[in-house]
């Protein structure tokens, strides 16, 4: 007697040959048509569908279907008849191993996630165009540098440092600034921070300083936070990192969007002209946007509201056609610069203040596309310092020495196989001819007979051949000296340019410092980790190690004895302070409109229009998403719900209320944060006479400021320019 699975159904000889024609349950479901290509930003070129393996809006290869491929198929490009249904013997009986569909569907999405990155894991990347401001040939014969005018393609991903891939935006965190140049003779990877100096003079340190802000490993957390005890003890007990923390205490650290911050390529790079002679550079990016950050009780808030912040900034920007622009400056010097500065220009701990050596513009870069796909571009790509171009070299700055072993190793890691540089978006743009052979992955079928050089087989120049005129030679160099493992005096002063960045700033950034601080350190559990940090901050300053000691509650510690006395006559550099370069206008920046039943239509419009005008974004916000009743009647939708769009996403609001309309509004308790929050943060705030009862649900009524605008009787225009200041840090909150 034959057993059955609970299932009564034997199949019968003439069902095991035939398929059931009719479809299965539960059968295919309908799908709408795909949508019609948005008419925004770049959008407008970019329709839903591209043919198969067709380059994509930059070139690269894409697998998508195109308008003739509307069948689905396997891998193997196998047309399947059904993909609701796994193939099973009977109608309730069990899965067969024959249904090499399902398999193949389920084996690779088994094998979707590849290693994160081990730091920087959370980033965002957009492509651009970088264009040369002046022929540079007298300082480096790089090709990207080459005229006026010439343009290299770009890629460009900003990342967080300690978090993990699926952690959130606005970490307190040191931000990545890495550029991949696709340049004409070989991709250069200018890979940098948002902060031009460093934690550790030394590559050697690197893994202990990650292993200390990343999560404690026997707890697991915090997440993408430096404010615990391992990273501080770490901190205290690594004087060299001190002027990099007044950097990471600052608002640099909580940037408002990637398009709103400085980059810094960090090390003393070499740029080599055409006779093999050198000068030391620095480089920097300097946006156009103007610098911009937000406050610390925003930015945990932000976390909340919006986890995704900072990419989707930057995605809005690009689809909106708002295209984010940096410059490229360089400082350049020579020996006898080196020899002079007060410290030594290969400590990726020290800055050279702009004001001694001012900064020269030679490009200007251009963010323009959004990815296609984030996991094959953003993901893959893979930056690498070790990848110059000719007409640029390193020098013995032992950090980068180190990074340039570890950022090839760790690709190999992440991606997999060597042939990773054949992947679309690390493939160089140009041409490409080694004798690097097979691997893992490799996706060229590379012909010919011969696999080393010189040969007798690819003709007369026995080539490809190396070319001593073409082709990138470092500079010669002399060096000398016993092997040691010793770090040079030179390096050995860590406090005196934390100091001169400390008495840089205003006085709102180094309250906001001092704010930070006391938060990172009240974080500790271990009172010495607290104090050893606060002895180190009195090298730096008096008045910034007691108005951290005072608001941590504990006695000023002894200063820790200094390895190399700190010197306290630099002079100030008004360039390390982000006032000296604040945004010129609202443009870029985001205005929230709280909006009631009952307002004007022409009082939304006017103020709406004016500030899209202005370059900025608006999104209204209502009671329900699905919109107000304007006096006149007509309903409008609204782009938020009040509990899902709170003021911190925004830069500067607008409140229009008018009658019962504001009342409800003013009973919910979202509304309630959104206008105190929008005050004790800062913000530019503007109301209708109407509005009173979200004034008063904020608090805020009797402590309306200047920067409070009554839209009443203000014009949009001047409202517009008011909101152009980036924060009313007189007010009292
Ligand atoms: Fe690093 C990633 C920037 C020191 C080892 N680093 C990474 C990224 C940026 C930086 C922006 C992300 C790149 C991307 O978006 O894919 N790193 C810096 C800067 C440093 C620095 C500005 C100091 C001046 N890094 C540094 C040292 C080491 C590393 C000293 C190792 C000895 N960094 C890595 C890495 C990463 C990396 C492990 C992780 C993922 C990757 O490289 O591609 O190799």
């Amino acid at each position: 007697m034959g057993h059955h699975d609970g299932d009564a159904t034997t199949p019968t000889p003439a069902a095991h040959r035939h398929q059931p024609a009719a479809p299965s349950y539960p059968p295919a479901p309908e799908v709408p048509s795909p949508p019609t290509p948005s008419t925004a930003g770049q959008a407008a070129d970019n329709p839903v569908y591209t043919p198969r393996t067709q380059p994509g809006k930059g070139g690269e290869l894409h697998q998508q279907p195109g308008p003739d491929q509307q069948v689905l198929t396997t891998a193997q490009g196998l047309p399947l008849a059904d993909d609701q249904n796994s193939l099973t013997a009977g109608e309730r009986g069990p899965t067969l191993l024959e249904d090499f569909a399902l398999r193949e569907k389920i084996f690779h999405f088994d094998h979707e996630r590849i290693p994160e990155r081990v730091v920087h894991a959370r980033g965002y990347g957009a492509h651009g165009t970088f264009t040369a401001a002046e022929d540079l040939s007298d300082l480096t014969c790089a090709s990207l540098f080459a005229e006026a005018g010439k343009q290299t393609p770009v890629f460009v991903r900003f990342s967080t440092v300690a978090g993990n891939l699926g952690s959130f935006d606005l970490a307190r965190d040191v931000r990545g600034f890495a550029v991949k140049f696709y340049t004409d003779e070989g991709n250069w990877d200018l890979v940098g921070n948002n902060i031009p100096v460093f934690f550790v003079q030394d590559a050697v340190k690197f893994p202990d300083l990650v292993h200390a802000v990343k999560e404690e490993q026997d707890r697991g957390w915090p997440q993408a936070q430096s404010a615990h005890d391992t990273f501080w003890d770490f901190a205290g007990l690594m004087p060299e990192s001190t002027h990099m923390l007044l950097w990471q205490m600052s608002d640099r650290a909580i940037p408002r969007s990637f398009r709103f911050m400085q980059g810094f390529g960090v090390h003393t790079f070499r740029f080599v002209d055409a006779d093999g002679a050198s000068t030391y550079v620095k480089f920097h990016w300097v946006p156009r946007q103007g610098l911009q950050s937000v406050v610390w009780n925003e930015a945990v808030k932000i976390n909340g509201a919006d986890p995704d912040f900072h990419r989707k900034d930057l995605w809005q920007a690009i689809q909106n056609g708002d295209l984010p622009e940096w410059d490229l400056a360089v400082q350049t010097f020579d020996d006898e610069f080196a020899d002079r500065f007060e410290f030594d220009v290969l400590d990726a701990t020290k800055v050279i203040p702009e004001e001694q050596v001012p900064l020269r513009v030679i490009g200007t870069l251009r963010l323009e596309r959004t990815v296609d796909n984030v996991f094959s571009e953003t993901e893959q790509v893979a930056f690498c310092t070790q990848n110059i171009v000719r007409g640029i070299d390193f020098t013995n700055d032992p950090l980068l020495q180190g990074r340039n072993f570890s950022y090839l190793d760790t690709q190999l890691k992440r991606l997999g196989s060597p042939n990773f540089t054949q992947l679309p978006i690390n493939a160089p743009r140009c041409p490409v001819a080694h004798f690097q052979r097979d691997g893992h992955m490799q996706t060229g079928a590379q012909s010919g007979r011969a696999t080393y050089e010189p040969n007798s087989f690819t003709g007369a120049a026995a080539g490809p051949r190396a070319d001593a005129e073409r082709g990138y030679r470092s500079v010669a160099r002399h060096e000398s000296g016993d092997t040691r493992r010793t770090r040079p005096e030179s390096f050995a002063d860590h406090y005196s340019q934390a100091g001169q960045f400390w008495r840089s700033q205003s006085a709102t950034e180094q309250q906001h410092i001092r704010m930070a601080f006391v938060f990172e350190l009240s974080k500790c559990e271990i009172p010495q980790i607290r104090t050893r940090v606060v002895a180190n901050l009195r090298n730096v300053d008096e008045e910034l190690a007691a108005g951290v000691a005072d608001g941590l509650g504990m006695e000023l510690p002894d200063a820790t004895e200094a390895h190399q006395a700190p010197r306290h006559d630099l002079p100030e550099s008004p360039a390390l302070s982000m006032t000296t370069r604040a945004p010129e206008s609202f443009a870029g920046r985001k205005l929230g409109i709280l909006v009631t039943d009952g307002v004007e239509a022409t009082v939304l419009d006017t103020l709406r229009d004016t500030f899209e005008q202005g370059g900025a974004l608006v999104e209204t916000i209502g009671l329900k998403v699905g919109g107000v009743t304007l006096a006149d009647g007509t309903r409008r939708p609204v782009d938020h719900k009040i509990d899902g769009a709170p003021s911190v996403l925004f830069d500067a609001v607008a409140l229009l209320g008018d009658g019962t309309g504001a009342e409800e509004l003013a009973g919910h308790p979202a509304t309630r944060d959104f206008v105190s929050d929008a005050f004790s943060h800062y913000k530019v705030i503007g109301h209708l006479p109407g509005a009173r009862a979200l004034l008063e649900a904020g608090g805020i009524d009797g402590s309306l400021d200047e920067a409070c605008h009554d839209l009443g009787s203000v014009d949009p225009q001047e409202f517009l320019a008011a909101c152009g200041a980036l924060r009313h840090w007189a007010r009292d909150v």
